[in-house]
């Protein structure tokens, strides 16, 4: 029998759901801090659980959303020219789709950041509206001429966007939906405001390649769900809204992208029934699976304490690269401190000059990285493996190894 770590109420259906893994205490996963600032850092309860009922994979312990998503949030999508790519071409996806019959559309995306997929609608005078409560990656946007509101999104933000702009033609999300515990407000914003015919674009990572490359450090606090087809199907037929297309993304470790419409609008692509038999021979519906998925989250993280113990031990000098939101529940389920990692190489200014959240482990400019050139380099940003790989084969060539841990722990 697995033991029942924590229980609580499915934030979609409502039912009891009990936790299968534990992270325990963690810090918040982009809460990069001063020294000054270590005595006051915030902790909760790292815990994911699984419905029995509508079977979705969610946070059992939840973390106030003003907490994460405020004036100096650490995350600024643009860092990687693969993802400006990406959302150039998943731009272009929805209009081409979507669109190209509409007179006057209007684009809303949840979760807009920097800009780094509106500035697309903007080039081609699409009328759009970003949705973005950080409200200095927000001010990134604007400044770019990007039409952003800095707030949450929910259903009364909604009924304001449809008072001011009328219904929308597509609504986007990125790495976004999943942020929300508070579904069924979006979920109902969304229905209120779409067009008849207006569709709602959004990717996530998956669960299915979580649960298959033990990705365990996509569990963080802002990632309160992990979907996959048959749980979002299940949240947007509470909607009557209908989900009529899902489509692997490379992005973030394996991501899905699901396309919703209003009930009866829009043909169901067969792509849909396809993924769901996918997660039948997954195990996506069942409780052992995820049994088994703490079992390899238990063995990932004695192969990667037993690696940089033994660098240690060898003498070698070791950093890291990326300091992601991942890393946190990488640092500090695996109590990987400034002992074992001597810095983390990072470009983005907010973090530089800083401490990692938990494992106080120091943050720095890639500068440093460069000139330093450690023997080993522990890859945090492991989903962007081919951008960093290709960016620094001068340090590779010179000697320098990546360590990498998803799927497994293994050295490049
Ligand atoms: O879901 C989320 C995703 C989209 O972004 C958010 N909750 C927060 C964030 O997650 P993350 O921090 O794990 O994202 P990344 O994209 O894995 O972060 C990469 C980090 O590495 C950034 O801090 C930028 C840095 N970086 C770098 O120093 N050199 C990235 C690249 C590509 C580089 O060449
Ligand atoms: N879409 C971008 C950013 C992802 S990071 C990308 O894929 O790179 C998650 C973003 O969602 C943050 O910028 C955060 O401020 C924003 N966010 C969090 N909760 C939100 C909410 N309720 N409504 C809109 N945006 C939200
Ligand atoms: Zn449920």
């Amino acid at each position: 029998m697995d033991r029942v770590l924590s229980m609580s109420r499915c934030l979609v259906c409502g039912v009891d759901t009990p936790s299968f893994l534990s992270f325990g205490r963690m810090p918040i996963a982009n809460g990069f801090l001063e020294a000054k600032d270590f005595e006051r850092e915030h902790f909760f309860n790292l815990d994911v659980g699984f419905c029995p009922a509508c079977k979705m994979v969610q946070l059992t312990e939840l973390v106030e959303r003003e907490r994460m998503f405020h004036e100096s949030y650490a995350f600024f999508s643009s860092t990687s020219q693969r993802m400006q790519t990406h959302f150039k071409a998943f731009a272009e996806s929805v209009r081409t789709r979507y669109l190209a019959d509409v007179s006057d559309p209007f684009v809303v995306e949840i979760g807009s950041n920097d800009g780094i997929m509106l500035q697309n609608f903007k080039g081609w005078g699409v009328r759009h509206l970003g949705v973005e409560p950080s409200a200095n990656v927000a001010a990134v946007a604007q400044g770019k001429g990007i039409r952003t509101v800095s707030s949450f999104f929910d259903d009364e933000l909604a009924q304001k966007i449809l008072a001011d702009d009328g219904q929308v033609s597509a609504f986007m999300g990125a790495n976004v939906m999943c942020h929300i515990p508070y579904m069924h407000a979006v979920m109902s914003g969304i229905k209120r405001l779409l067009a008849p015919r207006g569709v709602l674009v959004f990717e996530d990572p998956y669960l299915g390649d979580i649960v298959e490359k033990t990705s365990y450090d996509q569990i963080y606090d802002e990632h309160a769900f992990y979907f996959s087809v048959g749980s979002v199907e299940d949240l947007v037929a509470r909607h009557e809204l209908e989900l009529i297309d899902v489509e692997a993304q490379p992005v973030h470790g394996g991501s899905m992208r699901y396309t919703i419409a209003h009930r009866g609008a829009r043909p169901v692509s067969p792509a849909v029934e396809k993924q769901r038999e996918r997660e039948r021979e997954l195990g996506l519906e069942r409780a052992e699976t995820y049994a088994r998925f703490r079992q390899n989250v238990e063995r990932s993280r004695t192969d990667l304490v037993a690696l940089l113990t033994e660098l240690k031990r060898a003498g070698k000098r070791v950093a890291a690269y990326g300091a992601t939101s991942k890393s946190t529940t990488v640092t500090t389920y695996c109590s990987i401190g400034p002992d074992l990692i001597s810095y983390i190489s990072d470009t983005t200014p907010i973090k530089q000059g800083k401490f990692s959240p938990g494992a106080h482990i120091p943050v720095v400019p890639h500068a440093h990285f460069a000139a330093d050139r450690p023997d080993y380099t522990l890859l945090f940003a492991w989903n962007h493996a081919q951008e960093i790989l290709d960016k620094e084969r001068a340090y590779r060539e010179a000697g320098g190894r990546f360590i990498l841990y998803v799927p497994n722990v293994h050295v490049v």
